[in-house]
């Protein structure tokens, strides 16, 4: 047992001074009373079981030919207010719906239904993350039009959502810039998986001391193929760029449906 952090890593570790690090053992978390390879071992079998339900919704999307985002970040950062913007955007352009996941209410799954578009709310109770088998539900109750564009916003949290895949094609994480430069680097594991980071709110930047290319820095530092797009969900700034992304996300979409098809 470390001496430190009390945690059952039988490896063996070092902290800093002035630092107890619960993430130094194989498991990279620590529960009391629980050996590491249990954790490893619970943490398998969960991500493993989500897994093969991730891998139902990708080949759902395949055959329908539909672009899945997954909208992660922090509570209130502008995802549906990102997404009331683009689905009125996309109205007439591309087919939408919305997936939206919150631990209570139906708030934000109403105000993306008064764009017009199709929207099931997910509400996951003490749970802090959609899973794979949650969306598969949620799917069976949506249109799935050939060529629509799914977008899936998770419940607010940098930190749970990181490990379960829901089959999406492409992870999108907001950051707003009220959150501070650092959030990369305090929440790597959500950068690292994502496609993305769409940093909000860039209205309020000549009111606050947010330092953008240290942001970007930060998020490059933890994944460097991240890419970025500035914007504000509230003026409209970016709007083009994020609109040219989600275009070219779904030519790519296209593209891997066809070779998947190709090779079946
Ligand atoms: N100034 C400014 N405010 C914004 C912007 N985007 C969103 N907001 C505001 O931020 C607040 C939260 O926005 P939401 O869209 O509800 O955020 P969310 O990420 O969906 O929140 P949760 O679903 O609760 O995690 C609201 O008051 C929005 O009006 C923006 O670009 N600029
Ligand atoms: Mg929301």
């Amino acid at each position: 047992m470390c001496t430190v952090c009390g945690c059952n890593d039988t490896q063996g570790h070092k902290h800093e001074a002035g630092q107890v690090h619960y993430g130094k053992g194989e498991a990279g978390t620590s529960v009391a009373g629980m050996s590491q390879q249990r954790l490893i071992q619970i943490e398998t079998d969960i991500l493993g079981k989500n897994n093969s339900h991730a891998d139902r919704n990708r080949s759902v999307f395949s055959k329908n030919g539909i672009l899945a985002l997954n909208l992660v970040s922090s509570p209130g950062s502008g995802k549906t207010t990102l997404l009331v913007e683009t689905l009125k955007r996309l109205s007439g352009k591309a087919p939408a719906s919305v997936i939206e996941g919150d631990q209570q209410t139906s708030n934000d799954a109403d105000r993306i239904r008064k764009t017009g578009a199709a929207a099931v709310q997910i509400n996951t109770g003490k749970g802090c993350h959609l899973d794979a088998h949650m969306v598969g539900h949620a799917l069976e109750k949506l249109p799935l039009d050939p060529g629509s564009i799914l977008f899936i916003e998770n419940v607010g949290n940098l930190v749970c959502p990181a490990g379960f895949d829901l089959g999406e094609a492409v992870r999108v994480v907001i950051l707003s810039v009220t959150e501070g430069e650092d959030k990369p680097l305090k929440y790597p594991d959500i950068f690292a998986s994502a496609d993305l980071v769409i940093l909000n709110k860039t209205d309020l930047l000549p009111h606050l001391d947010f330092n953008v290319e240290q942001a970007i820095a930060h998020a490059k530092r933890v994944n460097r193929k991240i890419e970025v797009i500035q914007m504000s969900a509230k003026t409209c700034e970016g709007f083009d760029d994020w609109l040219g992304w989600l275009e070219d996300a779904r030519e790519r979409q296209a593209l891997r449906d066809c070779q998947t098809k190709a090779a079946e």
